[in-house]
């Protein structure tokens, strides 16, 4: 489906962006980036491990194959998959309480209570969908890896969070260059239940539907410093709310520590700002707080120069154009 209105940039046809324009259309927004990967990267902690190797091909093909509107394959992990999954989740949950901020934690022990999070078991995408879509309308659609920022971005657009199924390589537990399923459980999952930020993200998707690629960028560097890698005040402390921290032991006991640099957070700066996402951040954006954060980037979405207002509508679960300006 292509919306010519959606599209940026000029009235001559320069650019003509492909938009989804239907829930189901995010079937076609797989592009993956292929960085930090066990088959490409020899720094990868899994590249000489042929039996971790078959094993992320074996996951990424369920995603490959998967079509909106499909129940979540369920996946048998084993024991050495758990086993890590276990030593990260005691060792995350044991910093929650001093270094998260209070909407994860609040998500957390309810997924503790109700959605089946323990150290003991990998949660199946499937269910955690299903938790999802009951407290704030998000869904899971499963992604065999890193993907594109626009592709990512647009997802947001429906409601949609997507969300890598396999788990990192067990010698390297306290932090992984590349997502995976600790990363989006422990991380994203608690902050995509919470309304108000559900509403945010969506938001952020919608803004960035056919937008110019400059723009996909900018929009992609802020994300990276506030959803994956933000800190916040809270009742005169700093706290995490990115989901890059919430899922590294590693690196959440550094962005609070004394070593990194922590600079007050400005959308207009921090979409510009370089990055690297192989090692620990050594720059961090601190909000004045979760709200005022959100408050910014909506703002800073707002502005983005774009040729008609787009509207989700839940009822078909596509995109309506509001006004070709
Ligand atoms: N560094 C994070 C972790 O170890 O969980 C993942 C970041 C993905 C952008
Ligand atoms: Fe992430």
């Amino acid at each position: 489906a292509i919306c010519e209105a959606t599209v940026s940039g000029d009235t001559k046809k320069e650019s003509v962006a492909w938009v989804p324009m239907h829930i189901s259309d995010l079937d076609y927004c797989n592009h993956l980036i292929t960085k930090f990967e066990p088959e490409l990267d020899s720094d990868h902690p899994g590249y000489t491990d042929k039996e971790y190797r078959k094993r992320r091909e074996e996951i990424a093909n369920i995603a490959f194959e998967y079509r909106h509107g499909d129940p979540i394959p369920r996946i048998k992990y084993t024991e050495t998959e758990i086993q890590t999954w276990g030593t990260v989740y005691r060792k995350l949950v044991s910093l929650f309480n001093t270094h998260a901020c209070k909407e994860h934690i609040e998500v957390f022990r309810n997924l503790e209570k109700e959605g089946g999070f323990s150290s003991n078991s990998i949660p199946q995408l499937e269910d955690v969908s299903q938790f999802l879509k009951r407290k704030s309308g998000f869904q899971l659609r499963p992604v065999a890896g890193l993907l594109s920022a626009r592709d990512f971005l647009a997802s947001l657009a429906f409601r949609v969070f997507q969300c890598t199924q396999y788990i990192r390589h067990g010698s390297a537990p306290m932090h992984s260059p590349e997502p995976d399923c600790i990363h989006e459980l422990l991380g994203h999952v608690p902050l995509l239940a919470n309304p108000s930020f559900a509403q945010f993200s969506q938001e952020i998707g919608l803004a960035s539907l056919g937008t110019s690629d400059e723009d996909i960028e900018k929009f992609a560097t802020l994300y990276w410093f506030t959803v994956e890698f933000g800190l916040c005040r809270e009742d005169g402390q700093i706290k995490a709310y990115g989901a890059g921290l919430l899922s590294s032991f590693g690196e959440l006991m550094h962005a609070l520590s004394d070593k990194p640099e922590q600079r007050a957070f400005d959308p207009q700066t921090a979409a510009v700002q370089e990055y690297q996402d192989v090692e620990y951040q050594p720059i961090y954006y601190v909000a004045e707080s979760f709200d005022d954060m959100k408050e910014k980037v909506r703002r800073y979405a707002s502005k983005i120069r774009r040729r008609c207002e787009l509207r989700y509508d839940p009822y078909t679960q596509g995109i309506q154009c509001l006004d070709s300006k």
